[in-house]
């Protein structure tokens, strides 16, 4: 399929193109709903899997996104859990996030040793009255809710990568793209490094979104963040409203890319918010990822920031702040990736 970056077509799990969600929308027009799930990046095809599993057979949205990340969480050798890279100081630490149709939410961060941050964010939200959990608090809870204590050993390609990194021992932010891909239609035109060039990780996320056949929203969102980062570093994906957020009246919306440059802009929920207004998903995401090029101005060529967004009828999209940004798509029909327009 061709793909007009700047002017791309929402595609809906209804197949319908070009209707536009106004607003609110009454619980009764999205009766029958057909599920969809959507996340970042080419993991996303795997985690989908998982979460389609939940959906097909008529589960929750909330089910589905956690059982979805999950199987990312597991993957050795990708880009988020204990086998990812590891903060400056050789510790894996990781952050999720979950969030429901009805506002409940749960997160951890910098949480270590534990294999499914996104399960221990579950459990904050239904067992605890708090919202998020950190550091040794978080990995106390977990273990009390009968967690395992993982080893605290990198996994091989992440202690290559510290290694490597610790030759020159500087943080410097890369601009999150995807690995080579087959299906990219820019991989001519943007020679897309692999995840372990130069030692690096080229992403650290899995966000996911999902819509159920009762017409429910759910989304989360687990991350080891930026490799190599300060010790005690936290991103947007554990912060409820940055990373991720969902408003099943609206839309759901999860984050990817330069963690401090989504929490300035309260990114996931101002996504939602414009879809709110009326705007698509990919509109909505666009303006957001605009208004951090505006806060960066020539930093902006530093960073990448993407969000995906799902409204109620079952729209999506994307926006990136540069190339290389795509995102996995799951419906009755296929899982397929989707390039992302961007805007430099
Ligand atoms: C973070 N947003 O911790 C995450 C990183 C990320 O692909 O998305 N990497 O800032």
């Amino acid at each position: 399929m061709s793909i007009n970056r700047r002017n791309f077509i929402n595609l809906t799990s209804l197949g319908i193109a070009g209707f536009t969600l106004q607003g609110f929308v009454n619980q009764s027009d999205i009766k029958g709903q057909q599920p969809i799930v959507i996340s970042t990046w080419d993991a996303g095809l795997n985690a989908n899997k998982g979460a389609w599993e939940v959906l097909s057979k008529g589960g929750t949205a909330l089910d589905a996104v956690e059982k979805g990340v999950m199987i990312t969480e597991d993957e050795i050798g990708c880009c988020v859990g204990l086998g990812a890279n590891p903060d400056r100081d050789g510790y894996v630490t990781l952050d999720a996030s979950i969030m429901d149709h009805e506002f409940n939410c749960g997160s951890v961060a910098f949480l270590e040793r534990i294999k499914h941050p996104i399960s221990v964010a579950r459990r904050v939200m239904e067992k605890t009255p708090h919202v998020m959990l950190v550091g040794e608090g978080a990995q106390q809870f977990a273990i009390a809710e009968g967690f395992k204590l993982e080893s605290s050993k990198l996994s091989e390609t992440a202690e290559k990568a510290y290694q490597q990194w610790l030759k020159k021992s500087t943080y410097q932010p890369v601009i999150n793209i995807e690995r080579q891909n087959p299906t990219s239609q820019l991989q001519d035109q943007f020679k897309a490094p692999t995840r372990f060039e130069n030692g690096e990780w080229n992403h650290d996320t899995i966000g996911m979104v999902a819509l159920d056949a009762h017409g429910n929203l759910s989304g989360s969102c687990t991350t080891s963040g930026a490799g190599f980062k300060l010790r005690g570093r936290v991103g947007d994906s554990p912060i409820i409203g940055a990373g991720l957020y969902v408003d099943n009246e609206v839309g759901a919306v999860v984050a990817t890319g330069q963690g401090e440059d989504v929490i300035r802009v309260a990114g996931a929920s101002a996504v939602v918010e414009f879809m709110r207004q009326g705007k698509s998903p990919q509109e909505a995401c666009r303006l957001v990822v605009e208004k951090v090029r505006r806060i960066k101005k020539e930093k902006a060529k530093d960073i990448q920031v993407c969000f995906i967004a799902l409204n109620k009828k079952g729209e999506h999209g994307s926006y990136a702040l540069h190339t290389g940004f795509n995102y996995a798509v799951h419906t009755a029909a296929s899982n397929h990736l989707i390039e992302s327009p961007f805007s430099v």
